[in-house]
């Protein structure tokens, strides 16, 4: 709704206290403005609050609310002591209607179910009334009005009938008037309608009491009757007294001089602040308890991640050793080769180097090569395999988490945040099942089998080439085999069976195994290193596909607690203001 038009000027005078509280105000009504922007409140409180900081500078509104038929369209008119407002049994009043001062009575419709009324009635150059649309009528937009344009109160009349006062349903309506934090005057009228001063006295008493039990203490209380008060207004003064409309007028007018006025003006802002700050602080604790939730959630898939990292640690270590088996093996052969080539019977065979190459590597080294390769494919293939299942599980974790948190709680939380949660979630378990349904095994396991080449070829090496351990051990041999055959032309046979052979093994065997421990912690060395990287990565990326959720997380808790600070000092600073201000005064 645009603003009221202001008469021209409010009319209030102002001194140095006042100036400073309105100071004061102005400055903690902008830390809120800025915390609940800061927050994404919905667009109506936000509006809400602008429109209660903006309406300081505008005239006072005295704003008349009640059931429909209750007369507070009748009693404007007694008050201001012309029919301007139009009255009638069934509902009457469609729109809002603000009386401001005029030279002469106009009426115009500044926007849809907002008319602007004026006439030349001196008490409005000082404040604008307005009469609403009654509530509890049949027209449900009626009273949706009258609801949205009570925060923009300065002071409300209450207007309750004497034949029916203080319904459930007016009490509903106080009530959020209250949460407001509106000065609230409450009228009994038609109290002609009632048989005499006993009934009034009565009625009277019974608003009393419920207003207590509603506000805690009794609000101001006036019973008249508008009908005998405009009459009287409008030339039958006999009937001033009986209207009871004298002490309501004498109320009014100290309630409402320059002092007072801008006391409930000031108050005002800082009822919608103070009601805003409570709904913020709702928010905020709805908001702590998601994310908590949510930190739960981070924390146990980080705790899954680490028990995939420790179990897969864990799982290479026997495929490590069947790897170290591999070599051991060749050791084994090894050692049994040499028991049968080092003997006297074979010194010949010894001496042809082909051959025992020959031999060594037919007996010695055979497949070894490609069973360390296909060790090395198992193992690749096991960590593929268990990276997809990783995925998988997270995806579904995540997917779950999504659901059951739609389903429960999230109803007291706030829109925009729900949805950008639910963005960040949706967005994150989408990826992860995306991952899941497009895992190509094939190619991961190919990117993996890459870095492992390094370590098979070394493998791969033990089989041939000028490094290999066939053309060293055959070396050896052939080298032990001339020495033999030297020793054997000098006919000392006996010596070299019992000495020099089993000397010339053992050299031979030592040889060997010195050049297997190299090899075989070489290849381990290099396959460890690699799966362990390969094993990080694949927890790596699974925790970089969670980091927009954590991300979030991280960035909305910081929000709250910075929030919650600021929450604390804009309350304090308002209910101090309100303290000076003397509060709403009922
Ligand atoms: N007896 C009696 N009737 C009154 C008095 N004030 C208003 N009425 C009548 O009560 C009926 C409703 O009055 P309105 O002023 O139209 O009531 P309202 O609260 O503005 O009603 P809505 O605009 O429909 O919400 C009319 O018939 C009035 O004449 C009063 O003091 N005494
Ligand atoms: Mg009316």
């Amino acid at each position: 709704m645009n603003p009221i038009p202001a008469p021209r000027s409010s009319g209030l005078t102002v001194d140095d206290r006042q100036r400073e509280l309105i100071t004061a105000a102005r400055r903690v009504l902008g830390d809120l403005q800025l915390l609940v922007r800061d927050l994404s409140l919905a667009a109506h409180i936000q509006d809400t609050l602008k429109q209660a900081i903006h309406q300081l500078d505008e005239v006072f509104l005295l704003v008349v609310v009640g059931e429909f038929n209750s007369g507070k369209s009748a009693f404007i008119n007694a008050l201001l002591g012309r029919a301007i407002l139009e009255e009638g049994v069934t509902p009457t009043t469609a729109d809002i209607q603000v009386l401001t001062y005029g030279e002469t009575a106009t009426h115009e419709i500044v926007e849809p179910h907002l008319h602007r009324l004026t006439a030349p009635v001196e008490s409005l150059r000082e404040i604008a009334i307005v009469d609403t649309p009654g509530t509890n009528a049949v027209l449900r937009e009626h009273e949706a009005l009258t609801t949205q344009f009570v925060p923009r109160s300065d002071l409300v009349l209450f207007v309750t009938a004497a034949d029916r006062p203080f319904t459930e349903t007016e009490r509903q309506f106080l009530e959020l008037i209250r949460a407001w934090g509106k000065k609230v005057v409450l009228i009994i009228n038609r109290i002609d309608v009632l048989a005499g001063e006993e009934d009034i006295a009565k009625v009277v008493g019974f608003v009393g009491e419920s207003a207590k039990r509603l506000f805690g203490i009794v609000p101001a209380i006036f019973p008249v009757s508008a009908r005998e008060a405009l009459r009287a207004k409008l030339g039958e003064p006999a009937r001033w007294t009986g209207s009871r409309f004298q002490p309501l007028e004498d109320y009014l007018h100290t309630t409402l001089d320059d002092r007072e006025r801008l006391r409930l003006k000031l108050l005002n802002p800082l009822g919608i602040g103070a009601a805003l700050l409570e709904r913020a602080g709702e928010l905020i604790l709805a908001r702590d308890a998601v994310l908590t939730r949510d930190v739960d959630a981070l924390a146990e898939l980080e705790r899954q991640l680490a028990l995939y990292e420790q179990d897969m640690a864990r799982g290479l270590e026997p495929r490590m050793a069947a790897i170290d088996a591999v070599i051991i093996k060749i050791e084994q052969r090894g050692d049994a080769f040499f028991e049968d080539v080092f003997r006297l019977a074979r010194v010949m065979d010894l001496m042809n180097k082909g051959r025992m190459q020959q031999a060594f590597e037919q007996e010695v080294i055979g497949d070894t090569a490609r069973d360390i390769e296909r060790h090395v494919r198992d193992l690749i293939d096991w960590l593929v395999e268990a990276d997809l299942r990783e995925w998988a599980s997270i995806s579904q974790l995540v997917n779950e988490r999504r659901r059951q948190h739609d389903d429960r709680f999230l109803g007291s939380i706030d829109e925009a945040f729900r949805l950008d949660r639910a963005k960040i979630i949706g967005e994150v378990g989408r990826k992860s099942q995306q991952v899941v349904d497009t895992y190509d095994k094939h190619t991961e396991s190919g990117a993996i089998a890459d870095g492992a080449r390094v370590a098979v070829a070394t493998a791969a090496a033990l089989g041939a080439g000028a490094v290999g351990l066939g053309t060293l051990v055959t070396i050896v041999a052939t080298t032990a085999a001339a020495d033999i055959s030297g020793v054997f032309m000098a006919g000392a046979l006996a010596v070299i069976g019992a000495l020099v052979i089993p000397a010339k093994r053992r050299r031979a065997k030592a040889e060997m195994r010195h050049k297997l421990a190299a090899l075989r912690e070489q290849l381990s060395g290099s396959l460890r290193t690699q799966f362990q990287t390969e094993l990080s990565r694949s927890a790596q990326r699974i925790r970089d596909s969670m980091a927009g959720y954590s991300r979030f997380v991280r960035a909305e808790s910081e929000k709250i607690t910075d929030a919650r600070e600021r929450l604390k000092k804009v309350s304090e600073s308002i209910q101090r203001l309100r303290a000076q201000l003397g509060g709403a005064g009922l």
